[in-house]
């Protein structure tokens, strides 16, 4: 999840709450929240966290219920990586690969991005091979202490 326009700090902790209360969803492990420089995008420093669920919900169910948190918290689309209240990208369901107009899972670009990979090997190292943590090293990151 990433926020980058008024509060987000808690916006990111208000969406955290909300995943927690999703139905067919228990939230398994959050990572701390980040301090992230504004990757291919424009505007403040980024706010940003992974979750990790377990869910009976179908990926594009889940998907639905992390847009709607979004439009709860004021997202709009005005151009492609806009500065935004609230965004809630769906990075991997399981082992899945997921490809339709409307989801991509993994998330395509997952891999490029610091600000996903430093919280996603905080709550599952397996999943983040320490070669491409190192591929990201450069972009700035850095955990806010707990709340
Ligand atoms: N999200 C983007 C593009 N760039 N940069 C940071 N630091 N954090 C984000 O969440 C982010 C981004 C597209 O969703
Ligand atoms: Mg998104
Ligand atoms: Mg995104």
């Amino acid at each position: 999840m990433g926020a980058n326009l008024g509060d987000a700090v808690a916006a990111v902790r208000s969406a955290l709450a909300r995943l927690a209360v999703l139905p067919q969803s228990t939230l398994v492990k959050a990572s701390s929240l980040y301090r992230t420089a504004p990757h291919e995008a424009q505007g403040p420093d980024f706010i940003n966290a992974v979750a990790q669920l377990e869910t009976q919900l179908q990926a594009h169910d889940l998907l639905a219920q992390l847009q709607a948190i979004e439009a709860e918290a004021g997202r709009e689309r005005p151009y492609p990586n806009a500065p935004r209240t609230l965004d809630l990208d769906l990075l991997l369901y399981g082992a899945d690969t997921i490809r339709t107009a409307r989801l991509a899972v993994p998330h395509p670009r997952m891999n490029e991005r610091a600000f996903v990979l430093v919280p996603l090997a905080e709550i599952a190292p397996a999943l983040v091979p320490a070669d491409r943590l190192q591929a990201v090293a450069h972009q700035r990151i850095e955990p806010l202490p707990p709340a």
